[in-house]
């Protein structure tokens, strides 16, 4: 294949993955009616359904959002979307976010874009969690993105050793990387922690693993996202399917 040529395949597939992450936020978008509160998603999938969203408010949709993020929020900010807090709207009725992986059970694996534990409690305050994603998201077995575990400044590798410790005893070993925003220079979420990315590969019993993590001192929070999404909107070639 001739340069050129291969250029434009990467061009093209690239614009099929954002025509297809797109595609699965308008499809959530339906289900947004007058007056509803929302809980808003990070990520480029979640940048797609803000994005069109806003074109709605534009229109005269009424909604008030929680952002899940500083990025979401400056996104919102600028289409003129009214934003709340938690602390003034602590139920949602729904919330719209992308993920890493998901599987059949609708588990997931969030984290890859640093917001997991704002999207963990924005998910948890909302009614329902609506999840969209390009088809290469779904997978038998979640694991092959590493897990980003949220921890803690304070005894940061402590934490590390013991988050091994503890996947050893199930059976998962892979190394462990505490996740730079750039070379030499630790990337610090939204709340001021850390994340370990965790690449152990397959994980046969995420319920035990998410139980083990959480009960770990200077855990914050960890990506696993068990019994809170209630459907996912798959975008693939032929449309966009859901789940559950
Ligand atoms: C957020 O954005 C994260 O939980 C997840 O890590 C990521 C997915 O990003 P993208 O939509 O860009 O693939 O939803």
């Amino acid at each position: 294949m001739s340069e050129r040529r291969s250029e434009a395949n990467v061009r093209m597939s690239a614009f099929s993955a954002e025509a297809m992450k797109r595609a699965a936020a308008r499809a959530a978008l339906e289900s947004v009616t007058h007056g509803m509160r929302l809980g808003l998603g990070t990520g480029s999938t979640a940048a797609h359904f803000v994005d069109l969203l806003g074109a709605r408010v534009k229109e005269g949709l009424e909604v008030v959002c929680v952002p899940t993020s500083e990025r979401t929020r400056a996104q919102a900010e600028s289409l003129g979307i009214p934003l709340s807090t938690l602390d003034e709207t602590p139920q949602l009725d729904l919330t719209v976010d992308g993920a890493d992986e998901f599987d059949a059970a609708l588990r997931l694996i969030k984290g890859g874009g640093g917001a997991l534990l704002r999207e963990k409690i924005v998910a948890a305050a909302s009614t329902r969690m609506f999840v969209i994603a390009d088809a290469t998201k779904e997978v038998r077995t979640l694991g092959a993105f590493p897990l980003p575990v949220e921890i803690d400044r304070f005894g940061a590798r402590s934490t590390m050793l013991h988050i091994e410790r503890v996947a050893r005893g199930l059976g998962l070993i892979g190394p462990l990387a505490m996740r730079e925003a750039e070379p030499g220079e630790r990337f610090i979420t939204d709340g001021g922690h850390y994340i370990v990315d965790c690449a152990f590969g397959a994980i046969d019993d995420p319920d035990a693993l998410a139980a083990r993590l959480s009960a770990i001192p200077g855990v914050v929070d960890h990506g696993l996202f068990i019994g809170l999404a209630t459907a996912i909107f798959i975008a693939g070639a032929e449309g966009v399917r859901i789940l559950g």
